[in-house]
């Protein structure tokens, strides 16, 4: 399975494809609508989630209510669009009319390196498809491959663990509690004395024109054993997880299980013993590796940080250098959000869907659902007659 985006964040609409997506999947839309609708939510977003509710819009690949194999086409509309009709202008447009050029980088952004790279001088090119924006059809891809997953009882549940210097108390509970909890939450934490202190930390940062960053958590449940495979460097699936977890905007690291602290660790402390037992098999009596040996799923929970570096447009500006003048300046004050990380984690958990997905049809492939099914009821029996 792959997909492909396109689409400006002041654009007419955001598009994507799916291939791949076996037949006889029923896809819900209000459940795809429902993933856009959290990735929207969180405290610290700016006024253009007041003016966007994204909702998607089906072109291709469904009929009555189910995929027939042919490719997914999906789009959004951009409700932001009616204001940026000539700035945004497909066609070219007269001297005079406003084109709100951007010659003044961003220090965090994508605009001066996207400018020199691409040769634009206007950075507008460079910024309007570098936004976070983009995070929408990931997050729709994402919403319709995870229906696939949960066909085969595979769950996804993210939180927010870390804004700012704000650190949430963690407790273990079950993926159904740990859904019902973040959901409520306009921060995405379970802790609700982490979460009054990261509303006081965000409205200081954004009284201050600054931004805050923070750590997110993703844990998928229901994996089964071998997605993934030790046997080629890009077929390792905590490695593939790893590349969509950095590629999205502002992340700058990730980690499974006990992640960066196994430096601290002796291997004793680190490494997960095997059990068995008649009824459940092969399983592993903690799970510090956070779901994967050798690039495969162990069949115990994924569990994936990733750390969000705060939003780069600051209303407080960092020195830059306009490209025209080569002279420095400080201000250039574009609207934005103080804080997304809330929202990140809902793209996070989309994404990582997505990563499963795809391995999951690798290992299961079939070009309907019916063979899936069987492909995946063999597998299981070889597994449990190991
Ligand atoms: C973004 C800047 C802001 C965010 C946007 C990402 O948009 P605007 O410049 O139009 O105010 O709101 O996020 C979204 C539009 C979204 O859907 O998440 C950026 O520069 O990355």
């Amino acid at each position: 399975m792959r997909y492909l985006t396109a689409g400006e964040t002041h654009g007419p609409q955001l598009t994507a494809i799916i291939e791949g997506m076996p037949s006889n999947v029923e896809i819900d839309f209000e459940e795809v609508n429902h993933q856009l609708h959290r990735r929207q939510k969180g405290y610290g977003r700016g006024r253009r989630m007041q003016i966007e509710k994204d909702t998607v819009r089906v072109v291709g690949g469904v009929r009555h209510g189910k995929t027939t194999g042919a490719p997914v086409a999906l789009v959004v509309d951009n409700n932001d669009w009616k204001n940026w009709t000539s700035i945004m202008s497909i066609e070219s447009i007269e001297d005079g009319e406003a084109k709100r050029r951007v010659n003044r980088p961003r220090p965090g952004h994508a605009d001066l390196n996207g400018g020199l790279k691409y040769n634009q001088k206007d950075l507008r090119n460079i910024l309007e498809r570098s936004s976070a924006r983009e995070t929408t059809m990931r997050v729709a891809c994402g919403g319709v491959a995870r229906q696939l997953l949960e066909l085969f009882g595979i769950k996804l549940a993210c939180q927010v663990i870390r804004l700012g210097e704000v650190v949430v108390k963690r407790e273990e509970m079950p993926i159904d509690d740990l859904i019902r909890i973040t959901e409520e939450s306009p921060l995405r934490v379970t802790d609700k004395e982490a979460e009054a202190a990261m509303i006081t930390a965000i409205d200081a940062a954004k009284a201050d024109g600054d931004t805050l960053g923070g750590i997110v958590e993703v844990i998928v449940e229901g994996v089964p054993v071998g997605l993934g495979s030790h046997v080629q460097w890009d077929r390792k699936l905590d490695g593939r997880i790893a590349q969509a977890v950095v590629s999205i905007q502002a992340f700058k690291g990730v980690e499974f299980g006990i992640g960066f602290e196994a430096a601290e660790r002796r291997g004793s402390n680190v490494h997960d013993p095997i059990v068995y037992s008649e009824d459940g098999g092969f399983s592993r009596s903690s799970n510090r590796a956070g779901g994967f040996e050798g690039g495969m799923t162990t069949g115990e929970p994924i569990v994936v940080r990733g750390v969000m570096k705060p939003i780069s447009t600051l209303y407080k500006p960092l020195p830059s250098v306009d490209i025209d003048t080569k002279e420095p300046f400080t201000a250039q004050v574009e609207r934005s959000d103080t804080c997304a990380v809330p929202a990140a984690a809902v793209i996070m958990e989309n994404v990582i869907a997505w990563e499963v997905a795809q391995a999951f049809m690798e290992k299961f492939g079939g070009d309907s659902v019916e063979e899936i099914r069987n492909n995946l009821k063999q597998y299981q029996a070889q597994v449990e007659s190991y």
